[in-house]
């Protein structure tokens, strides 16, 4: 799906992320924008504000543990179903997770990705977006 440009530029701008950072960014800015989404990590503790989430250690260290998952998809471009099958199931059958907030955690990466400034070209938009719609589709592969 992916062309071989694609596929380069992809790779190139991902060895830029931090992943450290992005992942708990994306991850609190779901949880602030979507705040429907803290009921799947009660356990997290506090959540009740902006600064809360966006401070919270377990929401860095989750962002940080999904965002990985992510850098594992980069390397298996050609085959995200067999990748994330496993997660998709555990998303599905254990944590009972809506896969539409796979997509709402997709776009927020996406914008959170956009703040990386002039790496972030047009080209990278159109590849990366098509990454993040094949890991979404692939999360989204094993619910029943
Ligand atoms: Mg999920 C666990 C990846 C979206 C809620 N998620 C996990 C784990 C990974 C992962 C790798 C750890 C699995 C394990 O311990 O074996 N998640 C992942 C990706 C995406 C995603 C790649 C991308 C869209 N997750 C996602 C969303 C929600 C969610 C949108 C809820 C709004 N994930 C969730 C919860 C857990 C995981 C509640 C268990 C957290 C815990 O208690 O440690």
């Amino acid at each position: 799906m992916l062309t071989a440009e694609e596929k380069a530029a992809v790779t190139a701008f991902w060895g830029k992320v931090k992943v450290d950072e992005v992942g708990g960014e994306a991850l609190g800015r779901l949880l602030v924008v979507y705040p429907w989404t803290q009921r799947f990590f009660e356990s997290f503790g506090d959540l009740s504000t902006a600064d809360a989430v966006m401070n919270n250690p377990k929401v860095k260290a989750h962002g940080k543990k999904v965002l990985d998952s992510f850098s594992n998809g980069m390397k298996h471009l050609d085959d995200l179903k067999g990748t994330f099958a496993a997660l998709s199931e555990l998303h599905c059958d254990k944590l009972h997770v809506d896969p539409e907030n796979f997509k709402l955690l997709g776009n927020i990466l996406m914008s959170t990705l956009a703040n990386f400034g002039k790496e972030f070209t047009p080209e990278f938009q159109v590849a990366c977006q098509k990454v993040v719609a094949g890991v979404v589709n692939a999360l989204t592969y094993k619910y029943h």
